[in-house]
């Protein structure tokens, strides 16, 4: 037995399934989802700008106070002592480093995460820091934002300035979290900042992710002790097509095209996938979207791959028949008419099953553990799970405790996928839970909760959830019941 494979034990007290000894149990969060202090030293971000647009978000929800991380971390990370975390992924924000997206750092900003990895570390907590998490710096929208080329280049100096002052307590880091949202949502369907609709920027966003979490990997690997981590965090879509025809199976394709290879085929395949360029060729020129030498920048090696999931991603071409029940729209549209799928508008999205999170997306745990299967076959690389977790409609009892027995289910299930894939001989080497705490659900604003650790948003009190408490039992006995 290696130690990577989960043992079954038959000890009462250890767990039926163990994961690897040196195995992270961690949450997730993002700096605007959590941190507030948005004119506490920093400049607006596209989701500051976006969140104070009338209709963007829920209840015309905005970041500016969240859950007041800034000025509550050391209490924070005090609970997350508690609750037994041996890791903690968090991001930075842009705009607090680098006020206008390029030139010097700013001290300030780069303190407090400073004092935050400190904190972090005098507890035992492994910190893994995300580069860009959505919170583009709103003045480099303003000069064009990823569609535009140059911002491929302000991100690796900026994560240069980010290495500089972290990196001498950082251990692992990631790049982007999930390019498919900050591209296809951000510029395709409009429905996350800054909300444009073209298709063509979509595609020209996705490209210079790309190329800016290449950028910045050369630039860490300069920066970084040898010992660091290099990873990235892709919400690669599970994708199943609803029926083996031909036609379903075709639908599939394109939305793995523009869904996952768009970022695997220049990172980890040699470059982007003739059939991708195909299937979107109307829109863009890709021999002069993509300059020579742009997918080996792309390319560079990493050291390990993050993966975020939540549910499935069932997919059929088009249905002929007008009496067919309105399909799921949960495909990253929301209520908008565009489409973050280019090339691929008339595909038809399905739930997986009826057994839904309040997000109204569909409980299949099976997914996770194909995709870690999958992902190991593919790239080869150490993988990590950087996100997966669910909201439900949390209800705070009389007594001031939160019983959330469907986030527990939903964990304990995805938890075991995870250890499925480990027994499979797949290199997991840790579980980032989203999320630590309540925060802003971006569109949905504050209506949506992911927590472990319930916020009064009123007056930010946290209350740990008993999902919580069973998580801090999961990492204390090293596994699942
Ligand atoms: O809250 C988000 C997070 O910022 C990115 N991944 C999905 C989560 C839930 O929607």
């Amino acid at each position: 037995m290696t130690t990577t494979d989960p043992t079954i034990v038959s000890h009462s007290s250890a767990p039926r399934v163990a994961f690897p000894p040196a195995f992270h149990w961690g949450t997730a969060t993002a700096a605007y989802q959590i941190e507030g202090a948005a004119d506490d030293g920093r400049t607006p971000s596209i989701w500051d700008v976006f969140s104070h647009t009338p209709g963007k978000v829920v209840n015309g929800d905005n970041g500016d106070i969240a859950v007041d991380h800034y000025h509550r971390f050391r209490e924070d990370v005090r609970m997350m002592a508690d609750l037994g975390l041996t890791s903690y992924r968090f991001s930075l924000s842009w705009s607090r480093i680098q006020p206008t997206g390029r030139g010097p750092a700013v001290e300030r900003g780069l303190d407090f995460y400073r004092a935050l990895v400190d904190a972090l570390l005098e507890h035992g907590i492994s910190p893994v820091a995300t580069l860009y998490h959505w919170d583009l710096p709103q003045e480099l929208e303003q000069a064009g934002g990823w569609p535009v080329r140059e911002t491929a280049y302000r991100f690796a100096e900026y994560a240069a300035h980010a290495a500089r002052a972290l990196g001498d307590r950082v251990p692992v880091w990631t790049t982007l979290n999930e390019p498919w949202c900050s591209a296809f949502l951000g510029y395709g369907s409009g429905v996350h900042a800054p909300g444009r609709t073209d298709p063509a920027d979509a595609l020209k966003a996705a490209h210079h992710l790309n190329l800016g979490h290449g950028l910045a990997v050369g630039a860490l690997r300069e920066l970084l002790p040898a010992s660091a981590q290099l990873a990235v965090s892709l919400n690669l879509h599970m994708v199943r097509p609803l029926t083996d025809s031909a036609e379903d199976l075709e639908a599939a394709r394109r939305i793995e095209a523009v869904g996952n290879r768009i970022w695997t085929g220049p990172m980890f395949n040699g470059g982007y996938p003739a059939d991708l360029k195909a299937d979107t060729a109307s829109f863009v020129d890709w021999d002069e979207l993509v300059r020579p030498g742009d997918e080996a920048e792309i390319g560079r090696p990493i050291d390990l791959l993050g993966l975020n999931y939540y549910n499935p991603t069932i997919v059929s071409a088009p249905q002929k028949d007008s009496e067919a029940p309105e399909p799921a729209r949960n495909d990253g549209h929301g209520n908008s008419p565009h489409s973050p799928w280019p090339g691929s508008e008339d595909v038809v999205f399905h739930l997986a099953n009826e057994d839904v999170t309040a997000m109204n997306w569909s409980i299949d745990a099976s997914g996770l553990s194909d995709s870690l299967i999958g992902m190991h076959h593919d790239f080869g690389l150490p993988l990590m799970v950087t996100e997966n977790g669910a909201a439900f409609e949390d209800v705070v009892g009389p007594d001031g405790t939160v019983d959330d027995p469907e986030r527990i289910r939903y964990l304990r299930l995805h938890l075991a996928a995870v250890a499925d894939a480990i027994a499979a001989g797949v290199d997991v080497r840790g579980y980032y839970l989203w999320s630590l705490m309540d925060n802003f659900e971006w569109a949905y604003g504050y209506s949506k909760r992911f927590g472990i650790v319930h916020v009064d948003f009123e007056t930010q009190r946290r209350t740990p959830k008993s999902s919580a408490h069973w998580y801090t039992e999961v990492i204390r006995r090293g596994g699942l019941d």
